[in-house]
């Protein structure tokens, strides 16, 4: 082993565990709803030096990369023995994504890759690409992965090879690290993503969030978060799609939607988080914004503020696909504290922290969106007015 060798491999590891054992702190003063982290929690160079170097001397006497991680983003989330854990969507640099589960103790630092990425078992069609896996505890007993599972257009001519399905392939586990895969969820629809599943039976069925859509990326005739029911997730077929929240003109969801991660049981109903897509001269925006669904009607959504929950800030404005967030993962622990895992433009991973009672307020209690310029002057003046009467008292 050459001294070249051995000096890059110290300064390499050196330098992996210094990201690893950085501290995370709050970022500013907030808006009250959230508190937003300095550092991102989970980054490409995350990735173990063991996933992307041959350690050989012998065969690598340069130390080079021989598989180049590129994002390290969209992860679903679940606490899990005690720790914090996401199950990400690794890109290498061919494209590919796969999932890799990273854990850490204390939700906001330290997220540390296990050993080895998930090895998914495969149906009878080969996935070419896997993505955004939301994980949920369901009330059976199982930890179900719902991820999209894309592959080329069969019919697509030969000159586009940009043509894809995307379908929700179901997989689940006890452990995270043996997973069952079960058949592709079919519905009516050609396209299918961000479809999640709801944590308890409804009727002795397996209920669903879905986002049916007529295109690999335009919703255009469909569209809006869809919910159905399938007797079984061993062969889950959804003949109904019933939609609960859908695109709306001039708003941050007119393009398109999609369901985030597990909602969250509260006293007050379901709370959701789900993203929102518009289009813009600078291509498409993706935001985080709320609703509320009611605890036994689940398609009745009860509360919705106006406007974004969480927009790109600062960096997480630019990566591979700028002014994108997206979340598919969130973590709410026994004593209400809320650990929200979101990429920033399908680069890396970060997290904001808030509370289940403070999410139930932000929900409830911020306006809705009145659909025109006016009813938002309306809805300034009413908050002033009202802040002046305190004034005045
Ligand atoms: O690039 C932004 C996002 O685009 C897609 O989101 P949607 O399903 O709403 O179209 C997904 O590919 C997602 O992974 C990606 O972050």
């Amino acid at each position: 082993m050459s001294a070249h060798f051995k000096q890059r491999l110290t300064s390499l590891q050196q330098e992996q565990q210094q990201l690893l054992t950085k501290p995370n702190q709050i970022a500013g003063t907030g808006n009250g709803v959230y508190d937003r982290y300095v550092n991102p929690v989970l980054t490409a160079a995350h990735a173990p030096v063991k996933w992307r170097y041959d350690l050989d001397a012998n065969t690598n006497p340069y130390l080079m990369e021989r598989f180049g991680i590129n994002a390290a983003f969209n992860a679903g989330a679940i606490k899990f023995n005690g720790k914090y854990i996401m199950v990400v969507r690794v890109e290498g640099g061919d494209r590919k994504s796969f999932f890799a589960v990273a854990e850490s103790p204390d939700g906001i630092s330290n997220f540390t890759f296990w050993e080895y990425p998930i090895n998914l078992p495969q149906t009878h069609e080969p996935d070419t690409n896997v993505y955004d896996m939301r994980l949920t505890l369901h009330e059976d007993g199982w930890i179900y992965g719902l991820f999209c599972t894309e592959r080329r257009d069969s019919e697509a001519p030969a000159y586009d090879q940009s043509m894809a399905i995307a379908a929700c392939g179901i997989a689940r586990t006890k452990d995270l690290v043996q997973w069952e895969r079960l058949p592709d969820l079919k519905t009516n629809s050609p396209q299918q993503r961000n479809v999640v599943l709801h944590p308890e039976f409804v009727d002795g069925r397996y209920a669903l969030y879905t986002r049916p859509q007529d295109g690999f990326i335009s919703a255009g005739t469909g569209g809006g978060i869809g919910f159905g029911l399938t007797d079984t997730m061993e062969n889950a077929v959804i003949d109904q799609e019933t939609i609960i929240d859908n695109k709306n003109y001039h708003t941050v969801y007119e393009a398109k939607n999609g369901q985030g991660p597990t909602p969250i049981k509260t006293g007050k109903g379901w709370l959701h988080l789900a993203h929102g897509v518009r289009n813009t001269a600078a291509g498409l925006r993706y935001v985080l914004y709320m609703f509320m669904t009611d605890l036994h009607e689940l398609t009745k959504v009860t509360h919705k503020p106006g406007g974004y929950f969480l927009a790109p800030e600062g960096e997480e404005r630019v990566g591979d696909v700028s002014n994108v967030v997206f979340c598919n993962g969130w973590i709410a622990d026994e004593d209400g504290k809320v650990f929200i895992y979101y990429a920033s433009s399908d680069t890396r991973m970060h997290v904001a922290t808030t509370t289940v009672e403070k999410l139930i307020d932000y929900v409830m209690n911020t306006p809705a969106d009145g659909f025109r310029s006016s009813t938002s002057v309306d809805t300034v003046y009413g908050i002033v007015n009202r802040n002046n009467s305190l004034q005045g008292a």
